[in-house]
């Protein structure tokens, strides 16, 4: 059953209306090895303090790409969500949701009221902004008003476009920074609305127009996601971008190998802007990264998750964990919208498929009973643009895998699914969380001070194919893990422990 008015009655937890102050004591493990070789592990307890700052505020999103399919679909359906259009087709009225967002869409379970199982709204743990009340913004290299954007998109029903024209056709991208050393060849035809200059120059620019956009909207915040096109990987070099200080005089210098994502990255570090990257390039190189944590301003990425990946990285962590030995995944797709068209040059099927290819490599690393060392299942991943298909994305998968006693399990998975219904309100919940990230401090038990998290934000995992973490932390994809990790922590925040499904009251 799920319950939206709840409150915790908990000594640890003081709820003012300011904050949600909260302590909280963190069991986890201790591994170390011994002198004879053998291995400690020891449970620990460390107490933490959470501070969720409840004040929320007038939130502004500013999309890099906002004239493309995810863009377009965003903000279309956000205003038919916050006006309520609903629209005919031939299956009946529909009426907009928020389907497919785990802020907006999915619970948590937070007890058992007499034998029934009682959820909350994952959006209620914690206050966090009405995406009704986003006021959206951007940049695109293209110059579509957002009308046009939509309609070129082809993604949602024409009755509910129809609709929605009136209120898209003013608003009207950005002009953006557009080299087309990074993107595919066959892009250049859109690309008549571009900001000029140095690298340094446009950088600047881009700050100005993030300032005047705050200023203009009224807002209090603004997060900046990149949903534009994905680029060729950057080189990575020492001298060039390893450090903050390098990676500026890079741009200083107008070097070539700093691509347009990163400097919009920049722009947004400089300006103390979080900027989440939604694509599969490496914008965040190592300079961006130390940049973004010398200025303590949220960065995140890679690559939204949403389809084929998504399932994959379900799949995959059921199959080695029910003890199972996957040695071939094949992964055919095909669209037939810009992305894809995009994609079909090599060096951005690059970016895509090593983003795509990582996703599996903490599932088998977590298993050396399945795999030897430097054991890896073959994994393959192959995308072809089809025009015709537009934005209804074919995915193809097959999954073989070893079984007991040298027998064989083959899984064959084929979805069809609109390629921005998966991802726009994925955008949603980076931007939502991202805000809502921000607004939590933490303290070690016996320090004085607050601090928030780590700028490298680790806790978007659930949403990106190849998380970003900061120096030394694990990456992890299996997709259980990362809910969890998310979940849990804002469920530390009100002082609750993670769940651990033992119903031990019920046995
Ligand atoms: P799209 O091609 O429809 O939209 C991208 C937009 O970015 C275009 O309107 C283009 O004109 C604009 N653009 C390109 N370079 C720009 C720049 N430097 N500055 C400003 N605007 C620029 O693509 P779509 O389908 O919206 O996807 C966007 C991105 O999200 C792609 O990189 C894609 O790989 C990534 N992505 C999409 C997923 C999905 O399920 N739809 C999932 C994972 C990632
Ligand atoms: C072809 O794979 C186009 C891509 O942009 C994907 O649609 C996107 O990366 C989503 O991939 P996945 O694997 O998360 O469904």
């Amino acid at each position: 059953m799920l319950i939206d008015n709840y409150k915790i009655a908990s000594p640890n937890v003081a709820d003012t209306d300011e904050a949600i102050t909260a302590t909280y004591n963190y069991e986890s493990t201790d591994v170390e090895q011994a002198k004879d070789g053998s291995w400690v592990v020891t449970p620990t307890s460390t107490q933490y303090e959470f501070k969720t700052h409840k004040q929320l505020p007038k939130l502004g999103v500013m999309l890099v790409g906002w004239g493309g399919n995810n863009g377009s679909t965003l903000t279309a359906s956000i205003l038919a969500n916050k006006k309520g259009i609903t629209w005919m087709t031939k299956e009946g009225l529909k009426k907009p949701n928020y389907y497919g967002s785990i802020t907006q869409a999915s619970t948590c379970r937070v007890g058992n009221y007499r034998g029934e199982e009682m959820y909350v709204p994952m959006s209620s743990l914690l206050p966090m902004v009405d995406p009704n009340e986003l006021v959206i913004g951007g940049w695109d290299i293209s110059s579509a008003n957002l009308a046009e954007a939509m309609q070129r998109a082809q993604v949602l029903d024409f009755e509910l476009q129809r609709q929605l024209v009136p209120f898209m056709k003013d608003l009207v991208p950005l002009p953006g920074v557009y080299d087309q050393d990074f993107i595919a060849a066959n892009q250049e035809e859109r690309a008549d609305n571009v900001v000029k200059g140095s690298k340094k120059e446009q950088m600047e620019t881009i700050r100005q127009q993030i300032r005047d956009f705050k200023q203009s909207s009224q807002v209090d915040k603004v997060i900046v996601l990149w949903t534009a096109n994905t680029e060729r990987y950057s080189s990575v070099a020492e001298g060039l971008n390893d450090t903050a200080e390098n990676f500026l005089a890079s741009i200083d210098k107008n070097e070539a190998e700093v691509a347009p994502s990163s400097l919009y990255g920049a722009a947004c570090v400089l300006e103390g802007v979080p900027f989440i990257n939604g694509a599969p390039q490496n914008t965040l190189v190592p300079g961006l990264i130390d940049l973004a944590v010398q200025h303590n301003v949220l960065i995140g990425g890679d690559d939204f998750k949403s389809g084929q990946t998504k399932l994959k990285s379900v799949l995959v962590d059921f199959l080695v964990g029910a003890g199972f030995k996957p040695t071939s995944i094949v992964s055919y797709n095909h669209l037939g919208n810009n992305d894809g068209m995009n994609l079909s040059a090599p060096q951005t099927f690059r970016s895509k498929e090593i983003s795509k290819s990582n996703v599996v490599d903490d599932v088998v690393a977590s298993n050396s009973i399945l795999y030897g060392p430097g054991e890896h299942p073959d994994h393959v991943v192959v995308i072809k643009y089809v025009p015709t298909v537009a934005d209804s994305k074919r995915a193809m998968d097959e999954y073989i895998s070893e079984i007991f006693m040298g027998g064989r399990n083959t899984l064959a998975i084929h979805n069809t699914c609109e390629d921005s219904l998966l991802a726009a309100p994925i955008i949603l919940d980076l931007v939502l969380l991202a805000e809502l990230i921000s607004r939590i401090e933490l303290r070690k038990d016996g320090q004085e001070a607050f601090r928030g998290f780590h700028p490298v934000a680790v806790l978007l995992s659930y949403l990106t194919k190849a998380p970003v973490v900061p120096q030394g932390t694990p990456v992890i994809n299996a997709l259980g893990k990362q809910r969890a990790m998310l979940e849990n922590v804002l469920r530390a925040c009100i002082g609750l422990q993670p769940d651990n499904s033992m119903l031990l009251e019920l046995k």
